[in-house]
């Protein structure tokens, strides 16, 4: 299902969320046309292995092999080698599928090997046939802690582990300021072509906060051409899915649009929020576009990314 479209749209994502809109700008858009820059805050090492969660996740849900029932790793997955790495002592609390184990292990290779992130992600998409540009937002590491009332947490550590369950005090991205953005992402923001950059319904501190936190990668959205749209992850003043309202009130952060609003107001042209919501909108004070943002079938992604591109000057 591709469109007439002309222009380029630069989509900004993390996991779950950001994956399902990400899937339905690609049936819209065609593969020149899209480019993704994901989250690498929530990167880290274990078994030795570098795990990339939301690229995964984004390039699983592209390539249409992703496991929707539990929101990351790969559809029909079998667990052998964990159930055997339990039982010689190994931790158990953040699962590797066995041919999920695939992607982390020649991911470490390659890194060793010294290509770049954005090097073995594009690797991996072509293998995994995504047609459109699915890249790191950036190849220096940025690692996404939490501040909580148990210490300051890993993310994963955080997030699996801990099951979101301590006090969060604050979000710090390690690193951040000594990182590059993606060069291959300021390049795009520097094309007259680029019409529309969509910060995608993740979580603002833990999945968009990473990426806005690379020095420089704020100043240049603002001063591209493209107009920037974001889409609120909150429906009814909740996330569906992750602690993104749980971490809102711990952090003293009202838990509406407007908050949305005020995290993004350096950079944002226009918010999108829910029709639940609606309520919220005269309190915003950007360009406010209320529609249907929750994505349960497929169907739904597409009509949102429809939705956001009729809104530009594509
Ligand atoms: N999330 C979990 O809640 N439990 C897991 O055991 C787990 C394993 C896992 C393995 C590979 C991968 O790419 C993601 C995985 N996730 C797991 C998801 C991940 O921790 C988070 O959902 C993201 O980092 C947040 O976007």
């Amino acid at each position: 299902m591709k469109n007439s479209y002309s222009g380029k749209v630069l989509a900004l994502c993390g996991g779950v969320g950001g994956a399902k809109l990400a899937w339905g700008l690609a049936q819209m858009l065609a593969p020149k046309q899209l480019t993704i820059a994901v989250n690498t805050g929530d990167d880290f090492e274990h078994f030795g292995l570098h795990i990339s969660p939301d690229i995964d996740t984004v390039m699983y849900t592209l390539a249409g092999i992703n496991n929707s029932e539990l929101g990351w790793g790969l559809a029909g997955e079998s667990w052998q080698c964990m159930e055997a790495m339990t039982a010689l002592g190994g931790d158990s609390w953040f699962r590797l599928g066995d041919r999920d184990m695939a992607t982390h292990l020649l991911r470490t290779q390659w890194l060793a090997q010294g290509k770049s992130l954005s090097e073995v992600t594009a690797h991996l998409c072509e293998r995994l046939n995504i047609a459109h540009t699915v890249v790191p937002m950036s190849d220096d590491s940025v690692r996404t802690w939490v501040d909580t009332d148990e210490g300051i947490l890993p993310f994963q550590h955080y997030f699996v582990r801990a099951q979101c369950a301590p006090v969060a005090k604050a979000v710090l991205y390690a690193d951040a300021e000594n990182a590059k953005p993606n060069p291959a992402i300021l390049a795009l923001l520097n094309e007259q072509n680029l019409r529309t950059i969509i910060i995608c319904p993740s979580n603002p501190l833990l999945s968009i906060g990473p990426i806005l936190a690379l020095p420089g990668l704020p100043e240049a959205i603002k001063n591209s051409k493209a107009k920037v749209f974001v889409v609120s992850p909150l429906i009814k003043g909740q996330a569906l899915k992750g602690p993104t309202a749980k971490m809102m009130r711990e952090l003293a952060i009202p838990t509406d649009s407007t908050a949305i609003a005020a995290f993004y107001a350096e950079v944002a042209d226009v918010l999108i929020i829910d029709e639940s919501d609606a309520n919220d909108a005269d309190r915003i004070p950007i360009a406010t576009y209320i529609c249907k943002t929750l994505m349960k079938t497929d169907a739904d992604k597409i009509a949102l990314a429809r939705e956001i591109l009729a809104r530009t000057r594509i």
